[in-house]
């Protein structure tokens, strides 16, 4: 914690820059009505996934209710649920989509 570097509780501003962010997971929720390849291309669009990747993630929400797209900072996953959401909506699908903190 110190400014010399080892743990002498002392705070630095150098040690306070470093500080890690929160990670904050995007979630994908399934449903009855969007298009399986509608979601594969969301994931490859706004997740820069691979085709196998992208299908896997979605079959994994589609038999499980709920997945992972990524982990991102709280900017960039509020970015991402909002790019998800307008695109779905623009299709006319309720395809939902979330952010956790990790
Ligand atoms: N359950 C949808 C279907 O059978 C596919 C789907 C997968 C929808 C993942 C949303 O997040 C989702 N067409």
């Amino acid at each position: 914690d110190g400014n010399d570097g080892g743990d002498t509780g002392v705070l630095t501003r150098s040690e306070a820059k470093t500080k890690k962010p929160s990670m904050y997971k995007v979630l994908l929720l399934n449903d009855d009505y969007t298009p399986m390849e509608f979601v594969v291309h969301i994931l490859q669009r706004f997740f820069r996934m691979t085709i196998e990747e992208a299908t896997e993630v979605m079959l994994h929400v589609h038999q499980k209710g709920v997945g992972v797209c990524g982990v991102f900072t709280y900017e960039v996953a509020e970015t991402k649920v909002n790019q998800v959401l307008s695109f779905a909506r623009q299709n006319d699908h309720p395809l939902q989509c979330t952010l956790e903190k990790e």
